[in-house]
């Protein structure tokens, strides 16, 4: 996409659908000329930030009353003058205005086009803008919360200060090697101790990773076990609602069955799946695929036994059978008797004992899930979480910085060192897009609805 900001581009900023107001949003040095050819009585000087109320006529009729402002370049969310016109939030009245203002000179915006502008006008950076669509995203209030802490710098800033600290090494590096009369070389201990701690710092940023996507896509728990001891049902006790099919009959879920659900300020996938055991025919082989699929995928597993009769050796094996790593041992069926008494199961983080048909345990159980996923996976979140594309550029760093390293240790000459250095600083600049492609970009802001 071309990146010209020298058009004024106009949408539609609320969501689709009626409602009590809809905003059309014009951002560019034409919006005042667009919008007095279409609001009656347009102020000769308009005031920024003051609040006008007037009509949108269309052929000199009245169309919408509306409130309208302005908000003056530098001073808006993408460093363009902008004009924000609040209509009432019918379809056909928000499509009508856009219409005329598109008719009056402006461009509809594209995907993401506000926030693209923001960014190249220097309002926001790159994984700043990233958080924009998180935040509009949010499905929990952690989530919402990590966004805002991403939207308000906690990345960028963390990352802008490494990368500003290997800037100012490989300055002293290429200035001695310039001058190594005048200004002499910089010493490998120096090199070292600052590499060092910078790798450290990228280590504390990778390791809030997991937490990253679970926030963004939710954490994915599997509700595996064998056939008839009541996964399904499981699910539909802790998301109260019918979402899988239960019977008694074995082997009744055949696909996996997804459904969200927020507990705990954190938003969850739970997983339900088919039963393990030898497959009866091809559709249930492929249904268990699905599930080994999934035990690899989770963030957690309920391992789910039947308390009511004693555990079979098949029960036993389970989770080494199918490689499950992280899990929580579910009994269910407590309604019934416990059989299967069993207070710590092996390789499990905890044992929970539970009746999907009478919801006993089920709180119980929801608050185990959600104290593991807290733990094990989210850490603080004020700090904002990475994202996968932030991820790959500060491993690709890690990489460059461990090069520095063994260079320095290994008294390579500083102009090899200073390759390895200029890379760690080219991956650092990425997260922010000081040093970013244009496919980056495309690729980040297609990503957002158009309207943000
Ligand atoms: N008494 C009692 N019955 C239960 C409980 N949970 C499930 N059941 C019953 O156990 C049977 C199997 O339940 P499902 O939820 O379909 O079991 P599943 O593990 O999903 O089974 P598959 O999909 O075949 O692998 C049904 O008849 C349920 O009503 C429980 O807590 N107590
Ligand atoms: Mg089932």
């Amino acid at each position: 996409m071309k990146s010209a900001l020298d058009d004024t581009i106009a949408a539609i900023v609320t969501p689709f659908g009626s409602g009590g107001v809809g905003v059309v949003r014009l951002s560019g040095n034409q919006g005042i000329g667009i919008s007095e050819q279409l609001i009656d009585n347009f102020p000769r000087h308009i005031i920024p930030s003051r609040v006008y109320h007037s009509w949108v006529l269309s052929d000199r009729k009245r169309l919408d009353e509306v409130i309208y402002y302005y908000m003056k370049a530098p001073n808006s969310y993408t460093g363009e003058d902008i004009i924000e016109i609040n209509c009432h939030g019918g379809r056909v009245v928000l499509r009508k205005v856009l219409e005329l203002v598109i008719a009056a000179g402006a461009r509809q915006a594209v995907r993401g086009e506000f926030t693209r502008r923001a960014f190249l006008n220097g309002k926001l950076d790159l994984a700043q803008a990233e958080a924009v669509i998180d935040l509009v995203a949010a499905r929990s209030d952690k989530g919402a919360l990590a966004a805002a802490a991403q939207l308000s710098g906690g990345i960028s800033q963390k990352v802008a200060a490494l990368r500003s600290s290997l800037l100012s090494l490989l300055a002293e590096i290429e200035a001695g090697l310039d001058f190594p009369e005048d200004i002499g070389e910089v010493g490998g201990e120096q090199i070292i101790d600052l590499c060092r701690s910078v790798v450290n710092e990228i280590a504390a940023l990778l390791a809030t990773a997991a937490g990253g996507r679970v926030m963004r896509e939710g954490a994915r728990v599997a509700i595996v076990g064998r056939p008839n001891v009541g996964k399904s049902s499981l699910l539909n006790a802790m998301i109260e609602a019918d979402r899988s099919i239960v019977s008694d009959q074995p082997g009744t879920t055949r696909d996996t069955v997804e459904e969200g659900f927020v507990f705990d300020e954190v938003h969850f996938l739970f997983v339900d799946t088919a039963g393990l055991r030898a497959p009866g025919d091809v559709v249930e082989e492929k249904g268990i695929a699905r599930t080994k699929a999934e035990i690899a995928r989770a963030d957690l597993v309920l391992a789910v036994f039947d308390a009511s009769a004693p555990l079979t050796a098949e029960d036993g094996c389970l989770l080494s059978k199918y490689g499950v790593d992280k899990c929580l041992a579910v009994f269910n069926k407590i309604d019934l008797g416990l059989l299967a008494t069993v207070d710590k199961f092996e390789g499990a983080e905890a044992t929970a004992f539970v009746s999907a048909l009478t919801g006993e345990g089920i709180d119980n159980l929801k608050k185990l899930i959600a104290n593991y996923i807290s733990r094990d996976k989210i850490m603080a979140v004020d700090g904002g979480l990475i994202n996968m594309r932030h991820e790959e550029c500060l491993l690709r760093a890690r990489e460059a910085l461990e090069g520095v390293l063994d260079g320095a240790r290994g008294k390579v000459p500083l102009d090899l060192i200073a390759i390895d250095l200029r890379l760690a600083v080219a991956a650092l600049g990425e997260v922010s897009g000081h040093q970013v492609s244009d496919e980056v970009i495309d690729q980040i802001f297609s990503g957002f609805c158009v309207g943000k």
